[in-house]
């Protein structure tokens, strides 16, 4: 017997003795000439159960760190998972809702972006995706960047979820009762955003800022005035709670210089109304490679430091209250120049080029990682107070106050090479990316309170390696005010060999780290593939802080008005009614029939159908489809929607249930029939008879 061999069954012996503890589980291995008997018979003794372990292990060439990272994150058939994972999906323009640790997908939350199994964009949520309209235009993509769930004091509170739009600079609200988009609304000064979503510590504000400069407004000017008419901008989106949504009249936003703003993060605990943004481009590089200007790439990286932005909040706020902004494209703007002689903008130097800027759960530091430079740069926000009390600084060709660098950093952590985002646990470890080699390195937190780990402050301690190149990371509840650890996502941009290709495009890589042990131990526990746009940023909420709906509340509820509509079908009041060219129809949606199944209009008619699913059991959900006019709709139980189209192709439509609902899931279907204009008009509906 080999030692590996031995290892195993040891291992096995552990897991078995687990095991035998439970329900015994079913064989997944197959036809297997060497299965040992107990694998045949199921018999609950743990000896036989190691030695199927074991055989498994060795047929499947796994070792013993293998067999412990599937314990960790396997999850048996109903059981649910500890932590749910909320990624924005990159270019999908959606969300995607994933279960830690078994890396499950769970849902798409359809955003920015038509999504036909919820019929999002099919005829309902049209409206929606239609808040999203620039200048007139359907925009039917995103490029969603970072998701922010709500917070109160701080900490995740699972009631709604943000996100933005880098692509064309659009916030959505995403409420977590029914994880559906309840908003989308596009910024009106700038054509990219990068810089959002993060929210206040009680979610009073969401931030959105900008990323390349233009002319605010969505004006033009040539390039070649770029100093003078191009602006860079943070938006403070305000937050109506009990509406569930932004309100764009009290919403503000801060013009900044052309520098290209890129994260912003919110402070909290004693920073808490301050906000932090780190930047590139303060070099004002205007590109220009086909004339022989240096490319972006180098003409936005030839100073050794560009500026973490400083923002007081409160005080900005109270300026745009009490009318200090200007009106640029119908909305407030705080000039600039006010914002500078009301002390409400600082910079600091950051080291060339950085990324991420992290605010560490206690409020006091913010972590800004080089990117270029293999170090995390940590900022005392207690210093920069003190910095600014001095009145000491000099000013960049902005007037902006540029406070002293050394006067501001707590420390430098070495971390390594291309450090981009940082994230926190509960032991006083920061976690950060190194998108170069490629790696997470943990390091300990100095004045971390309340801090488990044994190192000195502010050191290295160890690194994992991902596969490969690691954007963003999140740790379960890593950027709150009392993180939870225990596991860290790697969000890697490029797979290589981790899967079998699917052509030349791959999957990116998530990869799940067991972060609940000290020192330099973080294994890697499993690879989970993301084959439907790239992922930027996620956070993981306890899953025990989400209460969604299980059905509707009421029967007739409109999930977009958060209310019972008012004249929604219900049963005995099904009918079709005429006025004029508009056609009303009223329908009960339940298993297995629509009511009414004969819908007759003419051609040109306007139709206005209104469904309801009166159904009350769990998971008890209904589509609605007509064929060629572009309509799908998912009818929740409980669900009220309403579809408009004109019936402007004459035909026999049968429409039906796209929802596998029963075993009459097929019968489950009616006929629309839309008389051509030349022949005589339907006059008046059939008359429908009330269900029994
Ligand atoms: S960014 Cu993608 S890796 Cu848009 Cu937050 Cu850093
Ligand atoms: Cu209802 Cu299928």
């Amino acid at each position: 017997m080999s030692v590996r061999h031995a290892m195993l069954l040891l291992l096995a012996g552990g897991l078995g003795a687990l095991a035998s503890c439970g329900p015994q589980a079913s064989g997944p291995t197959g036809a297997n000439p060497t299965r040992p008997a107990s694998q045949t018979t199921g018999g609950g003794n743990g000896a036989g159960g190691n030695a199927r372990l074991a055989a498994v292990a060795q047929q499947r060439n796994l070792t013993p760190d293998d067999l412990v990272a599937a314990a960790m994150t396997y999850t048996p058939s109903g059981r649910h998972d500890e932590y749910i994972q909320f990624a924005s999906g990159g270019h999908s323009g959606q969300v995607f809702v994933i279960g830690v640790p078994s890396m499950r997908i769970l849902r798409t939350i359809g955003v920015f972006t038509p999504e036909p199994w919820q019929g999002y964009g099919y005829g309902v949520g049209n409206d929606i995706l239609a808040q999203g309209r620039v200048n007139g235009r359907d925009v039917l993509w995103g490029d969603t960047h970072h998701p922010a769930l709500s917070e109160t004091r701080g900490d995740y509170d699972g009631q709604f979820l943000f996100i933005n739009d880098k692509a064309n600079a659009r916030v959505a609200v995403i409420d977590l009762r029914d994880y559906e988009t309840r908003q989308i609304l596009k910024n009106p000064l700038s054509l990219s955003d990068h810089g959002g979503t993060f929210v206040t510590p009680n979610t009073e504000w969401v931030i959105e800022g900008g990323q390349y400069s233009t002319p605010l407004g969505m004006a033009y000017a040539p390039i070649s005035e770029y100093e003078e008419s191009y602006r860079g901008m943070v938006t403070f989106w305000k937050f109506d709670r009990n509406a569930g949504r932004l309100d764009p009249d009290r919403s503000f936003a801060m013009e900044l210089p052309p520098y290209w703003q890129d994260l912003f993060d919110a402070g909290k605990g004693p920073s808490e109304g301050w906000i932090f943004g780190n930047s590139i481009n303060t070099e004002m590089a205007t590109g220009g490679i086909e004339q022989g200007n240096p490319p972006f790439e180098a003409g936005v990286s030839r100073r050794d430091m560009d500026y973490l932005h400083v923002i007081n909040l409160v005080k900005a706020a109270e300026l745009a209250a009490a009318g200090r902004t200007v009106e640029i494209n119908g909305f407030d703007v705080l000039p600039l120049e006010t914002a500078v002689a009301e002390g409400v903008l600082y910079f600091i130097p950051e080291p060339k080029s950085p990324h991420g800027v992290d605010v560490a759960p206690s409020g006091e530091f913010i972590v800004v990682s080089g990117k270029l430079d293999p170090h995390v740069t940590v900022y005392s926000f207690a210093k920069i107070q003190q910095v600014i009390a001095s009145g000491q600084y000099d000013t960049d060709q902005f007037g902006v106050p540029i406070l002293d660098y050394d006067a501001c950093v707590e420390a430098q952590v070495e971390v390594g090479l291309g450090p981009l985002h940082t994230q926190f646990d509960h032991q006083g470890y920061a976690y950060t990316s190194l998108f170069l080699e490629p790696a997470v390195a943990r390091w300990t937190l100095g004045g971390a309170s309340g801090s488990l780990n044994p190192e000195p402050d502010w050191t290295l301690v160890g690194k994992t390696s991902v596969h490969y190149n690691i954007g963003h990371l999140a740790v379960a509840e890593g950027d709150t005010v009392s993180p939870d650890g225990n596991y860290l996502i790697a969000m890697n941009k490029w797979s290589i060999d981790r899967f079998m290709p699917t052509g030349p495009l791959l999957p990116q890589n998530f990869q799940l780290i067991d972060i609940s042990g000290t020192g330099e131990r973080m294994p890697l526990l499993y690879d989970m593939p993301m084959g439907i746009g790239e992922p930027h940023y996620a956070q993981i909420i306890r899953a025990d802080k989400l209460h969604p709906w299980t059905v509707y509340p009421e029967v007739g509820w409109n999930p977009h008005e958060g209310r019972v509509e008012v004249g929604a079908p219900s049963v005995g009041r099904e009918r079709i009614e005429r006025h004029g060219n508009e056609v009303h129809v009223y329908m009960t949606v339940v298993r297995s029939h629509f009511n009414p199944e004969h819908v007759e209009v003419n051609q040109g008619d306007r139709v206005i159908w209104h469904l309801t699913n009166i159904e009350r059991a769990l998971d008890a959900s209904h589509g609605f489809c007509i064929p060629t006019y572009n309509i799908n709709a998912s009818l929740e139980a409980g669900e009220y929607a309403r579809i408009e189209f004109d019936a402007d192709v004459p035909g026999v439509f049968p429409f039906y249930c796209t929802e596998f609902c029963s075993a009459l899931h097929l019968e489950m279907m009616g006929y629309l029939l839309v008389k051509p204009s030349d022949q005589a008009a339907v006059e008046a509906p059939e008359p429908i008879q009330p269900e029994s």
